[in-house]
């Protein structure tokens, strides 16, 4: 299989792309960061092609498609990973530029690429989208915001695609993992803040990226007549907060 990954260079993105050439397919990585995408495919090979572009840029995504081998002209598995959240303050605190970058990434970003991708996977009837949710978009937290909205979109948009496609072979899974260390993620949030960053882990032990792979892997490879809607993973030292009460 050819699998296309956004956001590949680092953390889930990578476990991701390592995990499906272990297993034997074909990945082309989609990421911003050149020198972490050569050194990808570096580690990775010739079933890894690379694919250096802002995803929502689907004119240079296109142009460097038609570039590759023959043998990655089509695409089965489109993963969706590539996102971000910025800032956990609470709404009214939040910069406005930070909430429309996490809109044009996680929501603009993957309805840009599942839109170029499906009608091909439609022709060809055969296909997976993997969009890489939240528990967030679920679950409501106190400076989660836009960035939760996003992974909302991203849940609520993942279920009504198969609304449409149930009956033309192309499977839709979202997969929603909760606190998750090992990767840039909170590193981004707080904007190069190490102390903080470092502080959401401190005496806990959360999911990696390669728990993330394996169940992205997992739904992958089941037979072709199973999809998994949804998949909420958390790490066995977390579990959804109670209600707050404000009490003034
Ligand atoms: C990452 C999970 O709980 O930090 O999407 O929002 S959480």
């Amino acid at each position: 299989m050819v699998v296309f990954v956004s956001g590949a260079s680092s953390g889930f993105g990578k476990e991701i792309s390592k995990k499906f050439i272990k297993e034997g397919h074909k990945i082309i990585a989609l990421a911003r960061r050149r020198d972490l995408l050569i050194g990808l495919q570096n580690e990775l090979g010739e079933a890894c092609q690379i694919i250096i572009s802002d995803v929502n840029d689907i004119f240079s995504i296109q142009n460097q498609l038609k570039k590759l081998p023959q043998d990655f002209k089509s695409v089965d598995i489109l993963i969706n990973n590539a996102g971000l959240a910025l800032g956990l303050e609470s709404a009214e605190k939040a910069d406005i530029n930070d909430w429309e970058k996490m809109i044009q990434t996680n929501i603009n970003g993957l309805i840009k690429l599942t839109h170029f991708f499906l009608p091909q996977m439609v022709s060809n009837k055969k296909g997976h989208i993997i969009n890489i949710g939240s528990i967030a978009g679920t679950y409501p937290y106190p400076g989660g915001n836009i960035y939760g909205a996003t992974k909302a979109f991203v849940k609520q948009f993942s279920l009504n695609l198969r609304a449409d496609l149930y009956d033309k072979n192309i499977r839709v899974s979202n997969i929603e993992p909760g606190l998750t260390g090992g990767s840039e993620f909170s590193l981004i949030r707080f904007k190069g803040d190490n102390n903080k960053a470092n502080k959401v882990y401190e005496n806990t032990k959360p999911l990696q990226p390669k728990d993330i792979a394996e169940a992205v892997w997992w739904v992958a490879s089941l037979p072709e007549h199973i999809n998994i809607n949804r998949i909420e993973m958390m790490p066995t030292t977390q579990a959804p907060a109670a209600l707050n009460v404000a009490k003034n």
